[in-house]
Order: structure tokens, then C-alpha cells, then sequence
């Protein structure tokens, strides 16, 4: 790409990128999408939260894989292609490759082509009999598998991490009926889900004592800054993350610290003190709720760990 030609992609990604806020900005209460959050300073800081002592999920989500792995492997069989949505480097499939049996293809799905295609190439090497066929492409809007001798593959989807509780439920209950279809009528779904669970855990793993979340949440307001032409003072907005109990979610908030304006491009919005951006809805679900919520699935197993903080689920179609 020449200079000019990326000067004018990144005009281009900067003015969609003002757009986005300028239109989550006008709604009331005022809104950012969840997505805006994963600049690659953001995923550095995603990354830096899935460690904290206070984050239950990651480690919670990897234990059971651990322990669970054989059942899981038999389940997806040998002769599948296991196709992963935001597979990132990888790090939870290799539990379930190292028990499966010669997987016969995986398709690991991400927006971040660089990462996307050095993992591959190294799960290339560690597993010399895998097709990998890696799509960098943005899992929430519409794709299609590569159509090869290996479409003909029993299709079993991967969505780990509980990233589905990120997606407003509407959006949810659409995203996995968009799975429903991809995998077909004999495909299924393993799929990590958070669970409901005392404040004294829930409040913390979003609140966290070294501030890590915090950034991650302003984080965005760098951003916009940066690369939409906003003029956030970022030093009077808080982050704070709340439990919604009529939605049985937690929601991120930035909180302005007193009565400001701030412009974007042409759009100047006011905030009064108190006032707060909605960054991040993280759904938290019950068994019976997430159940319902996946209509076109049957729940056929659920693992959790000792304390049921976290499940992963394997569903098959309903015919
Ligand atoms: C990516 N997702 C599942 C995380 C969650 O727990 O909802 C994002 C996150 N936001 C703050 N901490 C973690």
C-alpha cells in the first residue's frame, strides 16, 4: 500500500469511527459500542485483565477444558471441522487438539488478521495433519466458510471466552441462530457462557484493584481522541461497572466527573456531573436462561467448575 492510499484508509476508518460515536453519543442515555473497546491498546489490556487474581472467567473457562477435555474431544469427534469465532492465538483450542484425535480441519475466525495468520502457521507446525484455514474477517457480519473437499465435514462452532454475553440480547439470540445455520442440521455449538453469581465476585472481577479494567474503559476515550478527532479531557471521566439486576447484566460506565462539553468533529455533547457512556454490557446468564436464549439448540452437556462460576456447553441442532 502506498503512503497515500493508507493515509486515505486511515481518513476513512477515522471518519466511520466518528460516525459510530457521534451516533452512541446522541442516544440517551449515551452509548459506545463494546466494540470500539479493542484498539490494539485495548486487546494489550484485555489480555493484562484475563490474568488479574479478580477475573474469574478466563481461568475458570480453562479449567474446565482441562478437566473435561477427553469428554469434549469425544463429542466433537475426529472427522469435524471445528470452526472458532475470535480465535486469537489459539490458547483454548490447543486443550481440545491435544485430545482430539487428528482433528480433520479447523477454521479459526478473527478481525486481526496479523495474529489470525501467525497462529495458524504455528498451529501448522505443532499439527502437521490439520487443515487450518484461517478468515480474518469481522464474525458479526456475514461471511462464508471456504468451499472445499472439507465443507462436507460435520461442523462444530467454538465460542469460548463468554463473548456471547457482550452482544445485547436480541443480537445474542440472533448470533446464535446465524450459528445454527453455519454448522447445519448434524452441526454443533461449544460455547462458554458466564454465570449468574454473588456481587461480592461479579462487582471485583470488573472493578479490579490495580485499575486494569479502568484503562481498558478509557482506553476508548484515548482512542476517539486520537484517531475520531474528539477532545475528551479523559482525566474527568471514572470508570465504573455496575450490576443491572432487571437484565442480569453488568454494564461498564464512564462517568463524567462534572459539567463538560465535548466535541467531535462537528457534534458537541454536553454532560452534566453523574452523567455516564455505557461502554460494555456483560451478560451473565442462568442455565435455564441461556437455554432459552439458544431457541434452535438442544443443551446436550454442561461442565462447570466447583463453585458453578462458569459453564461450557456442547449443543446440537434441533431438528
Ligand atoms: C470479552 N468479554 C467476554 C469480557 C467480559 O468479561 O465481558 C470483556 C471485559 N470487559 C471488562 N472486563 C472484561
Amino acid at each position: 500500500m502506498s503512503i497515500s492510499s493508507s493515509q486515505t484508509f486511515a481518513d476513512a476508518q477515522g471518519e466511520a469511527l466518528m460516525a459510530t460515536a457521534i451516533a452512541g453519543l446522541s442516544q440517551s442515555p449515551k452509548v459506545l459500542p463494546a466494540k470500539l473497546l479493542y484498539d490494539e491498546r485495548g486487546s494489550q489490556l484485555f489480555e493484562a485483565i484475563c490474568d488479574l487474581p479478580e477475573y474469574y472467567p478466563t481461568r475458570t473457562e480453562i479449567g474446565i477444558l482441562q478437566r473435561h477435555a477427553e469428554q469434549i474431544a469425544t463429542l466433537i469427534g475426529s472427522n469435524a471441522q471445528l470452526i472458532e469465532f475470535g480465535s486469537g492465538w489459539s490458547i483454548k483450542t490447543r486443550i481440545l487438539l491435544e485430545a482430539i484425535d487428528q482433528l480433520a480441519s479447523y477454521v479459526p475466525i478473527d478481525i486481526s488478521c496479523e495474529p489470525l495468520l501467525e497462529s495458524a502457521r504455528k498451529l501448522r507446525a505443532a499439527y502437521p495433519h490439520l487443515q487450518v484455514h484461517p478468515l480474518c474477517v469481522d464474525y458479526e457480519q456475514d461471511f462464508s466458510l471456504p468451499d472445499n473437499e472439507q465443507s462436507r465435514l460435520r461442523r462444530v462452532a467454538f465460542f469460548p471466552g463468554s463473548t456471547i454475553g457482550n452482544f445485547p440480547q436480541p443480537e445474542a439470540r440472533a448470533f446464535l441462530n446465524r450459528i445454527a445455520d453455519l454448522v447445519g442440521p448434524d452441526g454443533a455449538l461449544l460455547i462458554g457462557v458466564d454465570l449468574q453469581k454473588d456481587l461480592d465476585i461479579l462487582l471485583p472481577a470488573y472493578n479490579d484493584a490495580q485499575g486494569i479494567t479502568a484503562e481498558f474503559n478509557l482506553n476508548l476515550l484515548h482512542r476517539l481522541n486520537r484517531e475520531a478527532g474528539a477532545n475528551f479531557e479523559v482525566e474527568q471521566f471514572e470508570h465504573w461497572a455496575i450490576w443491572n439486576e432487571a437484565f442480569g447484566r453488568i454494564e461498564m460506565r464512564l462517568i463524567s466527573q462534572k459539567e463538560q462539553n465535548v466535541q467531535i468533529g462537528n457534534a458537541t455533547f454536553n454532560f452534566q456531573p453523574g452523567e455516564s457512556i455505557c461502554t460494555e454490557y456483560s451478560y451473565k446468564y442462568t442455565l435455564e436462561g441461556f437455554a432459552q436464549l439458544a431457541e434452535r439448540f438442544r443443551v446436550e452437556e454442561v461442565w462447570t467448575d466447583a463453585r458453578s462460576l462458569f459453564s461450557v456447553q456442547y449443543l446440537t441442532q434441533i431438528d
